[in-house]
C-alpha cells in the first residue's frame, strides 16, 4: 500500500497518474495547501520542504520500515524502479528517460510555476516578469515539440518523463500558450489525455477539490505567497 500525500496541482497529478497507470494499491491523504496543511508537523516529517506530493511506501523492496519520500521526480523514479515499468530497462533508454524527467523538474515545472504566479497571481502586474516567464515557457514548449517530432512519447515509449510533463501542459491557456503553435506537442498531449489512467487521475482530483479554478482567496494568498524560513520554523514548534 502506498500513501499519497497530495493536492490537486500539477506536481500532485504526476503521482496520481503513475499510481493509476501502475494499478498499485494506494490511498490519498489530501493536503490542502491553500489552508496551510503543508505546515502540519506530521506532513513536514515526510516532506520537510512543505510541498506536495509525498509518499509513504508501506512495502519497500528491502522489506524494512515504511519508506517516506518527497520531490515528485524522485518519487516517480522510485516507483518506476519498484515495479520495473514506465522506465526503459536498457542503459541508453533509461538514461534518456531520466534526463527528460530532470528536464521537467528543473525547467518546465519551475518556469511554468513562476509564469503562473506573475501572470495570474501577482497583485502588481510586472511586464518584465510576465514576459520573461511566458517566453521561457514558450521556449520549453518548443523544446518538447521538437523532441516529439519523431517519437510518440518523450523517451520513446510512454514513461515517467511523460507523466512528469503532461500536467504542466494541461494549463496551457493559463500559461499564455497556444497548442496549435506546437503540433507534435498537441498530438502527444491528446494521446496522453486520452489514456484511461490519466482520465481517472483527473476525475479523482475533482472529487478531492471541486475548486479547480485556480482562484486564490486572500487567506490562501497569504499562506502560499508570504513564506519565509520563519514559516517552516514556526510550524515545527
Ligand atoms: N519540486 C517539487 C515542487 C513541489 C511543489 O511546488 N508543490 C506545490 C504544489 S504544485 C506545493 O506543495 N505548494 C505548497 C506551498 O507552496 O506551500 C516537486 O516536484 O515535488
Amino acid at each position: 500500500m502506498i500513501d499519497l500525500h497530495y493536492w490537486t496541482t500539477p506536481n500532485g497529478h504526476k503521482i496520481a497518474i503513475f499510481l493509476e497507470e501502475a494499478g498499485l494499491p494506494y490511498r490519498i491523504f489530501p493536503v490542502n495547501i491553500g489552508k496551510g496543511e503543508q505546515f502540519k508537523s506530521e506532513f513536514l516529517a515526510i516532506s520537510p520542504n512543505n510541498r506536495i506530493p509525498a509518499i509513504v511506501d508501506h512495502e519497500p523492496a528491502d522489506g524494512g520500515a515504511p519508506l517516506a519520500m518527497f520531490e515528485s521526480g524522485a518519487i516517480l523514479l522510485y516507483l518506476a524502479d519498484k515495479i520495473g515499468r514506465f522506465i526503459a530497462k536498457d542503459l541508453r533508454g533509461r538514461t534518456d528517460t531520466i534526463q527528460w524527467l530532470f528536464w521537467q523538474m528543473a525547467n518546465l515545472g519551475p518556469m511554468a510555476g513562476q509564469n503562473n504566479h506573475f501572470s495570474n497571481y501577482a497583485v502588481e502586474k510586472l511586464p518584465y516578469a510576465i514576459d520573461r516567464y511566458r517566453n521561457e515557457v514558450n521556449r520549453l514548449y518548443g523544446v518538447l515539440n521538437t523532441r516529439l517530432a519523431d517519437r510518440p512519447f518523450i523517451a520513446g515509449d510512454y514513461s515517467i518523463a511523460d507523466m512528469a510533463s503532461y500536467p504542466w501542459i494541461v494549463p496551457y491557456e493559463r500559461q499564455g500558450q497556444k497548442l496549435e503553435d506546437f503540433p507534435h506537442l498537441k498530438r502527444w498531449f491528446e494521446a496522453v489525455r486520452a489514456r484511461p489512467a490519466v482520465e481517472r487521475a483527473y476525475e479523482k482530483a475533482k472529487t478531492i477539490n471541486p475548486n479547480q479554478s485556480g482562484i486564490r482567496t486572500a487567506e490562501e494568498r497569504a499562506i502560499l505567497f508570504g513564506q519565509t524560513a520563519a514559516s517552516v520554523a514556526a510550524a515545527k514548534r
